[in-house]
């Protein structure tokens, strides 16, 4: 039997998109928050789990019946979910990002979950409620907005260690 593997399907972020947000909000949170590699920047599209190479076989055959256009999407706005997660926002393409996790669903015949779309930036771990609010404000005083086309999404596999996640793209899926 293979090896499980930790999976989840990702839009992965342009390199010089991901470089703004990791020099203009990463950096400059404080050590009460652990920030998110600038390579591992992405916006989750459907979290898969634990899966053995037959599994990966059978997730490639499966989204390689759809067939999705490729569109536009837009960054913007710093937010939080909860006082844990702290991302950058989608204000553009969302209903597309909506359309395609459903084709997703559909074409790996799994239930619709409830799908926020967002590139988490950094998890919170000691700053206080009030604290993160300050320093999210003072973020969206930037005014941060980008757009980039999605042409495709990725299969990734996460490897975890005590140094936080490594991601590897497994295969890529390209909108048409
Ligand atoms: O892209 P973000 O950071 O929002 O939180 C995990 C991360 O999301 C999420 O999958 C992404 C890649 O690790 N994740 C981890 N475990 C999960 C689970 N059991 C999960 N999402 C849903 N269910």
């Amino acid at each position: 039997m293979s090896e499980e593997r930790r999976l989840f399907f990702a839009i992965n972020i342009p390199e010089g998109i991901r470089e703004k947000i990791y020099s203009g909000f990463s950096s400059d949170l404080p050590d009460g928050c652990k920030v998110v590699a600038k390579e591992n920047l992405h916006i989750t599209l459907k979290f898969i789990g634990y899966m053995g190479d037959a599994g990966i076989g059978e997730l490639e055959e499966r989204v390689s019946s759809i067939n999705f256009p490729k569109f536009r999407a837009v960054l913007k706005g710093i937010g939080s979910f909860g006082n844990r997660v702290v991302w950058v926002g989608v204000d553009g393409g969302m209903g597309k990002l909506e359309k395609l996790s459903g084709e997703v669903n559909r074409a790996l015949s799994t239930q619709e979950e409830r799908f926020h779309p967002h590139v988490t930036i950094a998890r919170n771990r000691f700053l206080k409620r009030n604290e993160l609010d300050g320093i999210i404000g003072g973020m969206n005083k930037k005014e941060f907005a980008e757009s980039f086309e999605v042409n495709s999404f990725d299969l990734m596999e996460s490897h975890l260690s005590r140094e936080g996640p490594r991601y590897e793209l497994l295969f890529r899926k390209e909108l048409v």
